[in-house]
């Protein structure tokens, strides 16, 4: 399935509290027969490693997948050097960081932020939206004074490298998404946990320089992100408008819903996009796609459209890094 493996053997802090507390785990595998393969974490790019080892705290010590998922991708968010989400995340042509993040468990929960400012933890935000509102999905103004009142603390999101960058951007104002910025884009993260259940997590500062306002996929539940718990969970990276217009990760699960695997519907999902380009007469050059998903049984599968897009999955095997294969 995989055209690179990239063993990087990362403590397994699952295997070191398995150690420290034996009666844990001895209580989690008993009550756990662990018919699927499981726990198991995937996440988008190569900073899906340390989200991946992040999640894997919570899901080997018998957690459930939706808090895996929501402390995998913070680690991500937190860092100011991962400049395609969260703090440090790259601004849109006028200056400002806008974030975009949504979370569902395996109760079709589903909370989600779209274009907020200001606060670096958007998962937590989305997270907040879905358990303490009436609604799913705030935007804007709205979302940063919810997130307010709910004790996130309010920053700027705006690192000196970014301001930095985005003045020389200035002087020419072209906007040109560049697929596979630097191996790390959007994180998308899926886990199901020992218990058998699924949730997952989306979370990005979107596309480089966007115009203010823009939102992509990574916040719409359906597009950047799905989770059937009866069946399996899918999330997305790259040209958000591509992954909107044909509802990525839905399409990927309702393709493992009619009985394909991660793998196939991963593919399926791409070739569906790649013929709508081409239907289209448009040019797919500048463009990557790529999807990650995960079933009930504990079976992974990645696919893209370009070369370059890599993902990550953490199971009692250890952690990986992995070349999705692609499809032009
Ligand atoms: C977006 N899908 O905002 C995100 C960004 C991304 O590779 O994943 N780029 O469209």
């Amino acid at each position: 399935m995989h055209d690179r493996r990239t063993f990087l053997k990362l403590s397994t802090l699952g295997a070191l509290g398995g150690l420290l507390s034996p009666k844990l785990g001895a209580m989690t595998r008993a009550q756990s027969p662990n018919p699927a393969r499981r726990p198991v974490v995937i996440s988008t790019w190569d900073f899906g490693l340390k989200a991946n080892q992040e999640a894997w705290k919570v899901l080997s010590t018998g957690g459930k997948a939706l808090d895996a998922v929501e402390l995998g991708v913070r680690l991500v968010e937190d860092d100011p050097n991962e400049r395609s989400v969260g703090y440090g995340g790259r601004p849109d042509r006028d200056g400002f960081v806008t974030l975009d993040a949504c979370i569902m468990d395996e109760n079709a929960g589903i909370g989600s932020v779209a274009a907020l400012e200001h606060i670096k933890n958007p998962i937590s935000v989305a997270r907040a939206v879905m358990e303490k509102t009436p609604h799913v999905m705030l935007v804007g103004q709205g979302a940063l004074e919810f997130a307010l009142e709910q004790g996130f603390k309010k920053m700027n999101l705006l690192t000196e490298t970014s301001k930095i960058e985005w003045e020389q951007w200035l002087k020419t104002s072209t906007y040109q998404p560049k697929i596979n910025i630097e191996n790390h884009d959007t994180i998308g993260l899926l886990a199901l946990d020992q218990n058998g259940n699924l949730s997952g997590g989306c979370t990005t500062s979107g596309m480089a320089y966007k115009m203010h306002g823009r939102v992509g996929d990574s916040p719409i539940i359906g597009a950047g992100l799905f989770v059937d718990n009866s069946v399996g969970a899918a999330t997305a990276t790259g040209h958000g408008e591509e992954v909107i217009r044909t509802v990525g990760s839905f399409l990927v699960v309702e393709l493992m819903r009619q009985g394909l695997s991660p793998q196939q519907a991963c593919k399926k999902a791409v070739e569906r996009i790649h013929q709508n380009f081409l239907s289209q007469n448009r040019s797919v050059k500048d463009t990557q796609i790529g999807f990650i998903a995960l079933n009930k049984k504990g079976e992974t599968g990645a696919y893209c459209l370009q070369k370059g897009f890599t993902y990550a999955q953490h199971t009692t095997d250890g952690n990986h890094l992995s070349s999705a294969p692609n499809l032009i």
